[in-house]
């Protein structure tokens, strides 16, 4: 089964502010040197390029400061993201190419209009943290508890757009103390690396479905969540991460549950990358998540 549109519009996000390391800027443009676009339309989608949004360049004219870094740069570039989404025609699919995962406040808040929808944030991390219990005070640690309404009320005050209890976390591996603490506080459920290899992707992916049953949703892929073998084109690799198989199957049954609305493909680094492998998995993810299949 095909998600119920067939249109979709591309953004792109060169953003690195909110990364520890230089380089996710350059993620738009190895997306799509990875031909997404070309590969959507072969699978029979209308497909268009709404170019990028602009980012400040603050990053290469100085260094950060104290504390939240960026916070009013980042704030910039998603709200404009959140807007351009929220304009879309209803039936269109948004791809948001990133960029650093900061990006997802806006591509989330705008994706879902104000109105109530599911978020499966697939990651190596939880990107549950706040100012308060950030070890680094980066801000792409941050996104998925902005969007549940905890942090920066410069950023709550514009991006907070779903329940926590609407929220699930599939791959995670890497969670900061007060990170850990605050998921449980707020009820988000947590699929961990633990419970893939216990219970298989196929049954999380069912349970995923139940948990948000009727919701439209969001899927938020960030490259970490693959093992970095698989992809060495990311910030903060963290070891032991989802199979080939498992990142496809993950996808396949989220697609045929028809609701899938809006995805963001975040942290590639190019940089760090080896002949755009990394990019070219998260296309093909992209590609599964939109229908395509073997036969
Ligand atoms: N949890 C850590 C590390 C991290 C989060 N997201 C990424 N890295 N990519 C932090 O900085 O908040
Ligand atoms: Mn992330
Ligand atoms: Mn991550």
């Amino acid at each position: 089964t095909m998600p119920p549109m067939e249109r979709v519009a591309v953004v792109g996000v060169p953003m690195d502010l909110g990364a520890n390391r230089r380089g996710v800027d350059m993620g738009p443009s190895a997306l799509r040197y990875a031909r997404l676009l070309e590969q959507l339309e072969d699978l029979g989608y209308t497909v268009e390029d709404l170019g990028d949004v602009p980012v400040s360049l603050a990053r290469a004219s100085r260094r950060r400061g104290r504390g939240l870094a960026y916070l009013e740069e980042i704030r910039a570039a998603a709200l404009v993201l959140k807007e351009r989404l929220a304009a879309l025609p209803e039936g269109v699919f948004p791809i948001v190419l990133g960029g650093d995962h900061s990006l997802s406040m806006g591509s989330v808040a705008g994706a879902a209009r104000g109105r109530r929808v599911g978020v499966v944030w697939v990651d190596a991390h939880a990107d549950f943290n706040t100012p308060e219990t950030s070890p680094s005070g980066n801000v792409h640690g941050m996104p998925l508890a902005v969007l549940s309404g905890l942090g920066h009320p410069r950023l709550t005050e514009v991006f907070r757009a779903v329940d926590p209890k609407d929220v699930v976390l599939v791959g995670v591996r890497s969670l900061d103390p007060g990170e850990k603490r605050l998921l449980k506080e707020a009820g988000v459920r947590v699929y961990t690396m633990h419970e893939v290899d216990r219970l298989g992707v196929a049954r999380i992916a069912e349970e995923v479905l139940k948990h948000l049953q009727g919701l439209p949703l969001h899927v938020s892929l960030d490259a970490d969540v693959l093992d970095p073998t698989l992809a060495p084109g990311v910030g903060t690799p963290v070891p032991g991460g989802l199979t080939y198989r498992e990142a496809h199957l993950l996808m396949e049954i989220l697609a045929e549950s028809g609701r899938v609305q809006s995805l963001d493909l975040v942290e590639v680094n190019p940089i760090l990358d080896e002949r755009n492998r990394t990019a070219e998995m998260l296309v093909g993810l992209a590609l599964s998540l939109l229908g395509k299949r073997i036969f």
